[in-house]
């Protein structure tokens, strides 16, 4: 079949164009304008970004099933479940956001070519996924809850596989470490609910891995397979590709620099402005209120966002508006996971006519974004502090 073929039977009737940026056709790679993003702390559907590595799979939820494997030294088993054997499992539901490791490539891009689509900062979005724990999964079909902790000298991972065809690989798939599988506060989900629906087609429809605090990439949509294994994946997804090379690593020789880098996991400290919006102009004079998000990884709380107006000389602190809440005794918890985004607002009482904006997150790991984005092949996990200079204008109408 026809490459071009295989995108016959994309879901356009789920993809509200208004409100994203569309990078490329096919696959479709599209993502959110950042304005719209902080209208509400959870992510509406239709403002979630979507990343694709292929077409998108036009999968029968009655005949769906997925195989998992285990194959270890100890221990073999194989076993198929079905939606109806998910849904037997006690059900949970965790507000995280998935961000994809490319967010913010086009301020890589600006240093030197990359290779990768270009992305602004609508590749993060915050959404409550719902379905059974994967440590849950493997525990129903007979893998010791020690599993880890009892040969910890070995290199354990869990591999997912997506039903369906990718650009760069048979198809899609890569793995993450078993022992954050394991530990039930990571809250890693085979999740078939996104917002209290079931998963849209774009999104991974029915079932995909959720696994907070963790790169976008390891979340798997279209479930095919889970295999426990004694090593990484071997995909192109996570051998080549969605890691930090060294910045002398180019196309001409990145072979040598792959196999020295780790496949990333976790999420780095982040924060972004999305109001004003690129190309926004605020009135000279007048208030504005500045907004926007800011998430770390593997749970770190984000505990503080910082504002400079005079380009990093000084900061102040922005007000966090809604973040995951406080626990019962009315205490913020820093100590916590926390997988959820922070939305942020910063007011200023009145526009200079040259308005220059930073904006830096910091997480309870004492992390905090770097000054300036250092270069790297494949664009990803640029955090550098966010810099706008929004184009201003001389206010009319009445104050
Ligand atoms: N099967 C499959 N799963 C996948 C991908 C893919 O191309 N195919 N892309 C990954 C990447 S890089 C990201 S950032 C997220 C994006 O999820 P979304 O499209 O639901 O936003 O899915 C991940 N899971
Ligand atoms: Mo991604």
């Amino acid at each position: 079949m026809p490459v071009s073929e295989d995108y016959n039977d994309e879901p356009w009737c789920d993809r509200d164009l208004n409100n994203y940026i569309i990078r490329s056709r096919e696959p479709f790679n599209a993502e959110a304008k950042v304005d719209g993003l902080i209208d509400s702390y959870v992510t509406p559907v239709n403002k979630h970004f979507r990343r694709n590595h292929g077409p998108i799979p036009n999968l029968d939820k009655e005949s769906w099933n997925v195989t998992i494997e285990v194959d270890t030294n100890e221990l073999h088993i194989s076993k198929t479940l079905n939606l109806n054997d998910l849904n037997q499992l006690p059900q949970f539901e965790v507000i995280a956001v998935l961000e994809c490791a490319g967010n913010r490539r086009d301020g890589l891009k600006a240093i030197k070519e990359v290779n990768g689509v270009t992305w602004g900062a609508g590749t993060a979005s915050n959404s409550q996924w719902g379905g059974c724990r994967l440590r849950d999964i493997l525990v129903s079909i007979g893998v010791p809850k020690d599993l880890c902790s009892k040969f910890y000298e070995q290199v354990r991972h869990v591999e997912f596989a997506a039903y369906g065809e990718a650009t760069d690989d048979k198809h899609y798939a890569s793995s993450i470490p078993l022992e954050w599988v394991m530990n039930p506060q990571n809250t890693v989900l085979v999740a078939t609910r996104m917002n209290g629906q079931a998963l849209i087609r774009d999104h991974g429809f029915p079932a995909r891995i959720v696994a907070p605090g963790i790169i976008g990439a390891r979340w798997v949509k279209w479930l095919r397979s889970i295999r426990v294994q004694d090593r990484e994946s071997d995909s192109y997804y996570q051998q080549l590709d969605y890691k930090i090379l060294p910045p002398m690593a180019t196309g001409d020789n990145c072979d040598k620099f792959w196999p020295q880098f780790p496949a990333l996991q976790e999420l780095s400290i982040q924060s972004a402005i999305c109001r004003p919006a690129p190309g926004e102009k605020l009135q000279i004079g007048r208030p504005y209120v500045v907004r926007g998000y800011a998430l770390s990884g593997a749970g770190r709380a984000v505990d503080r966002v910082e504002v400079s107006l005079d380009c990093g000389r000084t900061w102040e602190l922005a007000k966090l508006v809604s973040m995951q809440g406080p626990n019962s005794n009315g205490k913020h918890e820093w100590s916590a996971r926390h997988w959820a985004w922070v939305l942020w607002s910063f007011p200023i009482a009145s526009v200079p006519s040259r308005c220059s904006i930073a904006c830096r997150a910091w997480d309870a790991g004492g992390n905090t974004q770097p000054d300036a984005a250092v270069w790297n092949y494949r664009g990803v996990m640029n955090n550098a502090v966010f810099r706008i200079e929004p184009p201003t204008t001389v206010g009319g109408g009445k104050l």
